[in-house]
């Protein structure tokens, strides 16, 4: 996968056109429909009305660079949109949520049990003193809770920010810090692949000395003994009893913060990404329906965890606002067997099913056995996201799960673009493997050259939106500045997305990957620097330096070169211990593959590390110029030691 594989992709000829019957039913079938998105306000002035408005909007959008209002004038509610105004007609006993856990339990909630718990938690929530406006960190594992707590939070009007259940206890309390949230949701712990993970404990190790927590409430999963600190600590089933079903939706402004989501990138702080109501509301709503060609009877399964962007617009207020069935599934893909994930496919019928290519570079390796042993021929749709998928795993896909009947959609954003932005629209737009296609319609995407000139057909350069959309993240929370820096400052006038891609003849786009400091593991970003600072942390580290390595199955992993501080002995069990510190500060996702102990790392005259160097080596390639270095027989030793150990 990755580069050099990338390289040579736009020579990928093969085409794939909508299936017979596919088109002629599809929910977005005009042909036009790109033609029309040229319009941009008129188009997203037109989509906004798909949703419920206590009072409609004045002007769809206000620009003042690069700060964007959408639907400027206009108050709505998010929860109201995924739950009350589906209450009315037949979709009231409708399954919102099919749940099923790790263990085998299964739950369905139809919208009305939905809108019941999710107001009875609003009014827990509100009676711990939560207003609108205040912060509430959700920490917990893939069950219907989750849900619940994010859109009693938005029913309310106050953000949430989820923290995926992978994260480190430290990580935990940056967020819980950076957001200065007001209460924590958790649960005892998660089951994964049959082991419990102690959440609770996670996040008393994270809450200690912290002041503006004032409340923790526990959803009892696992059911381990855990330590209830008195006043602060309170059980979910305990809270939620006899709490009254009414609960309405506070009225919001547009613009005002739906949620919070923490990402990567190039330094070692998170970025508290910001999301507002209104413009995200509409964005994810119109991709969900037209790019999953979501229909009344469909049941529709997104693997991402609610800890993500694609949980939170693609689990969440996506397909909740569409009124679909969402199927949620709490634990590993190969718990207890293989074939876990055809199992559930085979059991609930699900026809759409959204997930990530490194998931299906996994199930490639598995073996074509466990998905062909169960009965797929519900499914109707497939997607991928995350990552770039190499040509290789999408035939797989295309031939072994959707037995060559099903479109792929192969989505392309981000955390901060908050909705899908490149994409096949399943009815309409031809497939090439490897492809995400073309931008959606109403979005406008470029790539240009280091001087921001776009760039023709057929080559490549920097990744850009040119024009606002309805989805964008706000701001970076509590800090414009870096909000305006990271992604306003490289090219005038336009966003950058941090990735490098190139279109073809046919104006079909290729994302190769990022060109900053951040790695995607299992489509998940992880900031070298990030890693570097955990890796410092460790008493014996000098110096640290991370790369991203190509990597069969995860597309990348971390390659950390790390300096000892004098008389520090060399050994095996080092560099197990300086695996286990980078997860005891982040988290098991963050874990380096390989950590490499040298005396020095390579610099510059200047005394920048030169991680270019360190890329070409983790990549087993040749090195680019050395010429700017202070001492070349560093980077020798290391091009050497590294490749004898391959
Ligand atoms: C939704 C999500 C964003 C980064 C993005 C890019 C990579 C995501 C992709 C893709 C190629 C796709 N990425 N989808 N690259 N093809 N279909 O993943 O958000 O976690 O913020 O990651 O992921 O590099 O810049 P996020």
């Amino acid at each position: 996968m990755k580069e050099k594989h990338r390289e040579g992709l736009m020579e990928e000829k093969r085409l794939f056109f909508p299936p017979t019957g596919f088109s002629s039913k599809a929910v977005m079938r005009n042909p036009e429909i790109h033609e029309l998105g040229r319009d941009r306000t008129k188009f997203w002035d037109e989509q906004g009305k798909r949703l419920d408005w206590f009072k409609p909007w004045d002007t769809v959008l206000e620009w003042s660079h690069p700060f964007a209002k959408w639907y400027v004038g206009g108050t709505l509610n998010a929860a109201y949109n995924c739950l009350d105004r589906h209450l009315e007609g037949a979709r009231r006993n409708k399954a919102a949520l099919i749940f099923e856990g790790e263990l085998g339990d299964r739950r369905v909630l139809t919208y009305q049990d939905l809108y019941r718990e999710v107001s009875q938690f609003a009014n827990v929530l509100k009676s711990f003193g939560v207003e609108k406006g205040d912060r509430v960190t959700i920490y917990m594992p893939m069950i219907p809770e989750a849900v619940i707590a994010m859109l009693a939070c938005a029913r309310i009007g106050a953000p949430h920010c989820v923290v995926f259940g992978g994260f480190s206890a430290e990580a935990l309390r940056d967020r819980v810090l950076d957001a200065q949230a007001k209460v924590v949701v958790t649960s005892d712990g998660s089951f994964r692949r049959g082991n419990i993970i102690p959440l609770k404990e996670s996040v008393d190790q994270a809450l200690k000395n912290v002041t503006c927590v004032k409340k923790v409430i526990v959803v009892q999963r696992t059911g381990q003994p855990v330590d209830m600190q008195e006043e602060r600590d309170m059980w979910y089933h305990e809270v939620i009893k006899n709490v009254s079903i009414v609960c309405p939706a506070e009225p919001m402004d547009a613009d005002d913060m739906l949620f919070i989501l923490y990402t990567s990138g190039t330094t070692g702080k998170p970025k508290g990404v910001v999301h507002t109501v209104g413009g995200y509301m509409v964005g994810v709503s119109t991709t969900h329906e037209w790019v999953f060609d979501v229909k009344e009877e469909d049941v529709y399964w997104c693997t991402a965890d609610v800890g993500w962007i694609t949980g939170h617009s693609y689990l969440v207020y996506g397909p909740l606002s569409n009124g679909a069935t969402v199927f949620m599934y709490e634990g590993a893909p190969d718990y207890p067997e293989k074939d876990r994930y055809w199992e559930i496919i085979e059991r609930y019928k699900v026809t759409i099913l959204y997930t990530a290519p490194t998931a299906i570079r996994t199930f490639m390796k598995w073996g074509e056995s466990y998905p062909l042993g169960r009965d797929l021929s519900s499914l109707r749709l497939l997607g991928s996201v995350g990552e770039p998928i190499n040509p290789e795993a999408w035939m797989w896909y295309y031939k072994y799960i959707g037995g060559e009947r099903c479109p792929i959609v192969d989505t392309w954003w981000q955390t901060e673009t908050g909705m899908i932005m490149m994409t096949p629209v399943p009815g309409i737009t031809p497939l090439k493997p490897g492809s995400c296609t073309i931008p959606f319609p109403g979005v406008h995407i470029e790539i240009v050259d280091h001087m921001g000139t776009p760039v023709p057909k057929g080559e490549g350069g920097y990744l850009v939106v040119r024009e606002p959309w309805p989805a964008m993240l706000k701001t970076v929370y509590g800090d414009d500045k870096r909000y305006e820096d990271t992604y306003w400052s490289q090219f005038t006038g336009v966003y950058f997305t941090g990735d490098e891609a190139k279109w073809d003849e046919d104006g079909y786009f290729w994302v190769i990957g990022r060109v900053d400091d951040v790695i995607n593991v299992s489509g998940h970003r992880i900031g070298t620097a990030e890693v570097e600072g955990a890796l410092v942390d460790h008493p014996s580290v000098a110096e640290a330096a991370c790369v991203g390595r190509t990597h069969e199955v995860k597309g990348q992993a971390v390659f950390a070169f790390v300096s000892l501080k004098e008389g520090i002995v060399i050994g095996d069990e080092l560099i197990d211990e300086l695996k286990a510190h980078v997860v005891l500060k982040i988290g098991s996702l963050a874990r380096p593959d390989d950590i490499f102990l040298t005396a020095e790392l390579p610099k510059t005259r200047s005394g920048k590390i030169m991680r270019r160097l360190l890329k070409d080596i983790a990549e087993g390639r040749a090195m680019g110029d050395t010429s700017t270095l202070a001492d070349v027989a560093v980077i020798n030793f290391l091009k050497k030691n590294i490749d004898a150990q391959k």
